[in-house]
């Protein structure tokens, strides 16, 4: 049992390996993708560098371009700069897609300024512009919460509170690797 607030972002991270072990993920640049290289650097993470704003959009194309499911690990400073992101995918609905919001409260990658998610409720505007969408605060609940997603037919948001991280690990900063080993996993040549 976990049921501390806010979620433990390395715990939920696991927890959603174990429920999606063959997910195609894409991590947020920073912290996201840091603390997903620390439980497990694996050929389906696709990591972000440098593009923030662009990890739900990049997942939307792969969620309607494999059968696979995708899940988008994103983070609540760069979900306010893509946030028209979330109209194109209810737009799209693409079932196979869940996207995971990491709300932290801060631009924890770059030192941790305050970010505009206070002022945001990330989990109503999703469900204002049509997607199915919930808000957790504790790691049982991002479980319970995920678990529920992945299941369901239709592109889901969940949007969960976590104490901010300052990771120590990176993943592979060869980044045509990263590309190629995702590329090979989820599309391997004929
Ligand atoms: C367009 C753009 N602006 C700013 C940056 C610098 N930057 C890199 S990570 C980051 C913070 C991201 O914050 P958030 O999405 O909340 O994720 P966290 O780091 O808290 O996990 C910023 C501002 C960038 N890479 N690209």
């Amino acid at each position: 049992m976990n049921t501390d607030t806010p979620a433990d972002q390395y715990e939920c991270t696991a927890r959603l390996l174990s429920i999606t072990p063959d997910a195609a993920i894409v991590s947020n640049l920073g912290v996201a993708s840091y603390v997903l290289a620390g439980v497990e650097d694996r050929a389906r993470n696709f990591y972000q560098w440098g593009s923030m704003g662009s990890t739900t959009p990049i997942g939307l194309g792969l969620a309607l371009a494999l059968d696979d499911p995708v899940t988008v690990l994103d983070g609540d400073g760069s979900m306010v700069m893509s946030l028209g992101a979330l109209a194109t995918v209810a737009d799209q609905n693409p079932p196979n897609l869940t996207v995971v919001v990491w709300d932290n409260g801060q631009y924890g990658t770059t030192g941790g300024q305050p970010s505009a998610s206070r002022t945001v409720d990330f989990a109503a505007v999703a469900r204002d512009v049509g997607l199915a969408a919930t808000h957790v605060s504790t790691t049982d609940d991002f479980e319970a919460a995920y678990a529920d997603a992945v299941a369901s037919d239709e592109a889901t948001v969940v949007v969960c509170d976590v104490e901010p991280v300052d990771p120590d690990e990176r993943p592979p900063f060869d980044f045509a690797h990263i590309k190629w080993r995702f590329r090979d996993a989820v599309a391997p040549s004929e």
